[in-house]
């Protein structure tokens, strides 16, 4: 698929493809996770072959795919960046795990496979995702960190993405909401923290791999709140339009759950329009990179229009 970013469909640019962009990190990302992790023969083997099994099992990459691309919109290596693309994705990753797990969602299937406790029981799945929680601190306190970004910096901001205060903190409000009736303004709450947050610091860490500027670090920051909260609207409204078999889940899960989604509280026209405002807002937020932003944009635009 070729995507002309909003935007940018006046400049002389060509079209930007974001599908062979994915594709190409998704080979890379896979490539250094891969030398990150212990090998699945390294002893104890169980949980070597449990954290592999669902960092391994086809996930769309896209907080690597952020993170990388904001460090070349900040005119950044990949190489740098690309350390803590993998933290993310393998605190992302240890997220779904325990999300699967039967005292949370219960779900059997992700990203088109068994669930990880389905395959490797459940105490060995609580395991896994503690691993890649831990393995992600590793990868980043190995980083030398930059200028205005020292490595404290880099733990600091992946700390404060997954713990309490955001990522946990919107799975324990999501909890606790299941089959309440609550505000638009409660929903907000939980898709900042449950999925905004991560990929935001995807995002931020890519600047910051860059060493980029307050300015410019203050633009991406924006960008990705904009783009992390979409795309929950659209992961709410693929719930509900989507089959199983093509979101590699169980579809439908939310309104089964009683889950506050968007579709549930504003219906599912309303809920595309609400996805589209905030990316409009996503790309607002890039202006001053005057351009060189073009991989964000069309992400951004993937995002919005992706059907899985
Ligand atoms: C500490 C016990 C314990 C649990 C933590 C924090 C947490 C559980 C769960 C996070 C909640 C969560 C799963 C948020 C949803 C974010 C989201 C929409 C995930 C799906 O992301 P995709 O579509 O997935 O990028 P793939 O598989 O493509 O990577």
């Amino acid at each position: 698929m070729s995507i002309t970013p909003k935007g940018l469909a006046s400049s002389r640019r060509g079209p930007f493809d974001v599908q062979e962009f994915l594709a190409i990190r998704t080979l890379r990302v896979n490539k250094a996770l891969d030398g990150f992790l212990p090998s699945a023969r390294t002893s104890p083997s169980t949980i070597h072959r449990a954290m592999r099994y669902s960092l391994f099992a086809g996930g769309k990459r896209m907080r690597p795919a952020l993170c990388l691309a904001a460090a070349a919109a900040c005119g950044g290596e990949e190489a740098p960046a690309m350390p803590l693309a993998c933290a993310v994705e393998c605190i992302h990753t240890y997220s779904l795990i325990h999300d699967d797990l039967p005292a949370m969602d219960n779900d059997d299937y992700r990203r088109g496979k068994l669930t990880n406790h389905k395959v490797f029981g459940e105490g060995m799945a609580v395991l896994a995702g503690d691993a890649l929680l831990t393995q992600a601190f590793e990868i980043a306190a190995r980083c030398k960190g930059w200028r205005q970004y020292p490595h404290q910096k880099i733990v600091l901001e992946l700390a404060h993405a997954a713990g309490s205060l955001q990522l946990i903190a919107g799975q324990v409000a999501d909890l606790e909401a299941e089959g309440k009736k609550i505000s638009g303004a409660q929903l907000r709450f939980i898709h900042e923290r449950k999925t905004s947050a991560l990929l935001c610091c995807a995002v931020r860490l890519g600047g910051m791999s860059a060493n980029c500027s307050r300015a410019k670090l203050g633009a991406l920051t924006a960008f990705g709140y904009h783009v992390g909260l979409a795309f929950q609207v659209i992961d709410d409204i693929l719930d509900v339009t989507q089959t199983s078999e093509k979101l590699g889940k169980t579809a439908g899960k939310d309104t089964k759950a009683q889950k506050a989604t968007y579709p549930a509280i504003v219906g599912l026209e309303e809920s595309r329009k609400i996805a589209a405002r905030l990316t409009s807002r996503a790309f607002g937020a890039l202006k001053s990179f005057r351009g060189k932003a073009v991989a964000l944009e069309a992400l951004a635009e993937f995002l919005l229009r992706r059907d899985r």
